[in-house]
């Protein structure tokens, strides 16, 4: 136990520092474990991990240079003499990009060759600062006269909030404060001239508040929370400088705590609804707490079972409650994300486990089905049902908008900082996975703690705690599992669920073994009906787990629309080795009418069809279109 102790005092406060450092919250039930203290070992997530080290992150390296996304910089440093590219907010993409590596650095999972690359990308934004601070491509050089001119569009302060947070992922990742530096100044610029008695300004896209309450907790400088207020309130200056449809569009302008519901710009709303999370959290105040309670209510109505949200293109938006449809469903890769950031905030404050079920359900699905298995292609888009045209091109590597590939990076290479927590009173588990913590409780207690499992695919997770002392070990239980059978040190045990986790309180010794059983019984979801595009329809899911029907894996000859699950019948799950990298499919009883829907009239008189039995066959969702492009669906026609 004396060299865990050792060895966590070893380690630079620099690197000790989770994701979110809630540590002095005064409004946070649970604290963050660094992703430094979390090894991720051989399961479900290292391939996703080891494809965005070794291919995502070099990759859009080379497609950031051929795009003349990181000449936009050297553009105005006067490294190059080029046009600047793209849209006014692709610095926020090098950010993104910068902070994967920065979390990848911090769990030691980056590769030297890419921290050298991701140095001199620092050193190419360093250059191109204004001397008063100021930093944004756009609006530099030549372009200066447009500065915060048009603030609804800009970005300015988006892009500067991701700036910020790569710092901190940077700075958290190799103890060097550069990047985190190039920010400061941005911010400090911005306290100079902007604000209460100074000039108005207002963010255009939600982000900033997130990164300034970061910059407040690590820095313990008030002004950045302060900050952080002035864009949550609204400056009533701003008010008719922009059209009324943009105030619900923009999640900004206007005071957060007048927000009834969700809507407008998805990815704007749960960047909006992290950075007021984060100032309650520091704040306590109770109006941030009423509306995000209500805000969050009625997420139960307008998010996919992917934990995808947005459901419309235009405006990338929120629609009314239940407006679900699938193959229309925008659900972009960010929303899903930004989902996850609301949810992880939200569990910090309160310690209820229905926040991290959300987590766990747009990590799986929505979320994780926005890189390929490769690494090198996204969606921006992730929808439910897709009709197998080959020019609907819903993976690609490299979109215009490119906001969503450093978005999925950055969720993958910080994960291990979401696998646990702890409050007064010991340590929570979140994620089950394979891997090794060592980190304190929060009396400074060393502890370490080993997870050996095969999740999501199977529901035994083997938990062994090196630590002496009492304290309560609180393991999630998922909604999903209808039972969870638990040993500690060999006996059976029946803990208490409270708010979603099973706590078991005793005196550890080191080497306590705990093991979990959760039911992975795959399941048929039901919708309500009010979703119209569900009527009739079930959803399959195992676990955490969201399944789905691609063409190309049913009967040879059959068309995947024509099929109708025969509900009745069990499902065979299937380990397949070989297939999208290793999944768990499920085969399924199913009907389909012996004269295919294709070749029957349009309308016609209710008759009854001859209907043929055959076996369907299922893949988790994450794993769509990984092969050659085939129709889908989530939501399948039953008997
Ligand atoms: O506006 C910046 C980003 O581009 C948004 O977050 C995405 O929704 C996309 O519109
Ligand atoms: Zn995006």
């Amino acid at each position: 136990m004396k060299t865990i102790l050792v060895l966590l005092l070893l380690i630079p406060a620099a690197f000790a520092q989770p994701v979110l450092d809630t540590s002095k919250s005064p409004s946070a039930v649970l604290h963050g474990v660094p992703v430094s203290a979390v090894k991720v070992g051989d399961g479900f997530w290292s391939p996703r991990r080891k494809a965005t080290v070794e291919t995502s992150l070099p990759t859009l390296l080379v497609l950031f240079e051929e795009n003349g996304i990181i000449d936009n910089f050297r553009r105005v440093s006067g490294r190059k003499d080029v046009p600047r590219r793209g849209p006014v907010y692709t610095d926020s993409d090098v950010y993104k990009w910068l902070e994967a590596i920065g979390f990848a650095l911090q769990s030691g999972d980056a590769p030297a060759g890419l921290r050298k690359s991701a140095e001199a990308v620092i050193d190419d934004i360093a250059a191109s600062q204004d001397k008063n601070g100021y930093i944004n491509t756009s609006f530099m050089g030549d372009k200066v006269a447009q500065r915060h001119t048009a603030m609804r569009g800009n970005h300015e302060l988006y892009c500067l909030g991701h700036l910020l947070q790569a710092g901190i992922a940077w700075q958290r990742g190799t103890g060097d404060r550069k990047l985190l530096d190039v920010g400061v100044r941005m911010v400090e610029y911005l306290i100079r001239d902007f604000g209460p008695g100074k000039k108005p300004i207002f963010e255009g896209h939600p982000e900033i508040e997130l990164s300034l309450i970061e910059l407040y907790r690590s820095s313990g400088d008030r002004r950045y929370l302060e900050l952080a207020k002035y864009f949550l309130e609204g400056d009533p200056r701003n008010v008719d400088k922009v059209r009324p449809q943009d105030l619900v569009y923009l999640n900004t302008v206007i005071p957060f705590t007048s927000r009834t519901q969700l809507e407008g710009h998805a990815v704007r709303s749960m960047y909006a609804c992290s950075g007021a999370t984060d100032y309650y959290m520091e704040t306590g105040d109770k109006k941030y707490q009423a509306v995000l309670e209500k805000l969050w209510a009625d997420l139960g109505t307008k998010m996919y079972l992917t934990g995808g949200v947005g459901s419309r293109a235009q405006g990338e938006a929120f629609g009314e409650s239940y407006e679900l449809p699938n193959r229309a469903a925008y659900t972009e890769s960010c929303a899903a994300i930004g989902n996850m950031f609301w949810n992880w905030r939200l569990l910090q404050a309160t310690g209820d486990g229905k926040f991290m079920e959300v987590f766990e359900r747009a990590l799986y699905n929505g979320a994780n089905s926005g890189m390929s298995l490769g690494g090198n292609l996204y969606c921006y888009r992730n929808p439910l049902e897709l009709i197998g045209d080959p020019k609907d091109k819903i993976r690609n590597p490299w979109y215009n908008t490119t906001c969503c590939p450093p978005n999925l990076q950055r969720i993958l290479m910080s994960l291990p900082g979401y696998f646990y927590s702890t409050s007064k009173d010991g340590l929570w588990v979140h994620l089950y996975d394979n891997n090794s913590m060592k980190w304190k409780l929060e009396d400074g207690t060393a502890v370490e703690l080993n997870q050996v499992t095969k999740y999501p695919w199977e529901g035994r997770v083997e938990l062994t705690v090196a630590a002496s002392g009492t304290f309560t070990l609180h393991l999630r239980k998922p909604v999903w599992s209808h039972n969870a059978k638990v040993t500690v040190a060999g006996a059976t045990v029946t803990p208490a669920v409270e708010k979603g986790y099973l706590s078991i309180r005793r005196a550890w010794k080191p080497g306590d073994k705990v093991v979990v059983e959760f039911d992975m019984t795959p399941r048929l979801t039901a919708s309500n009906p009010l979703v119209r595009d569900n009527i009739g329809k079930l959803a399959i899911e195992r676990g955490p787990l969201v399944y789905t029907m691609e063409g190309l894996d049913q009967p040879a000859g059959t068309a995947l629309f024509d099929w109708r699950i025969d509900a009745r019948n069990p499902f065979r799950p299937e380990w397949q080795n070989g297939m999208l990298g290793g999944v768990v499919t499920l085969k399924h009883a199913a009907l389909r009418p012996s004269k295919p829907h294709a070749e029957r009239p349009l309308y016609g008189e209710v008759l009854k069809t001859p209907m043929v039995r055959g076996e369907i066959m299922l893949i988790p969702y994450y794993a769509f279109q990984n092969r050659e492009p085939t129709a889908m669906q989530v939501w399948i026609p039953y008997r």
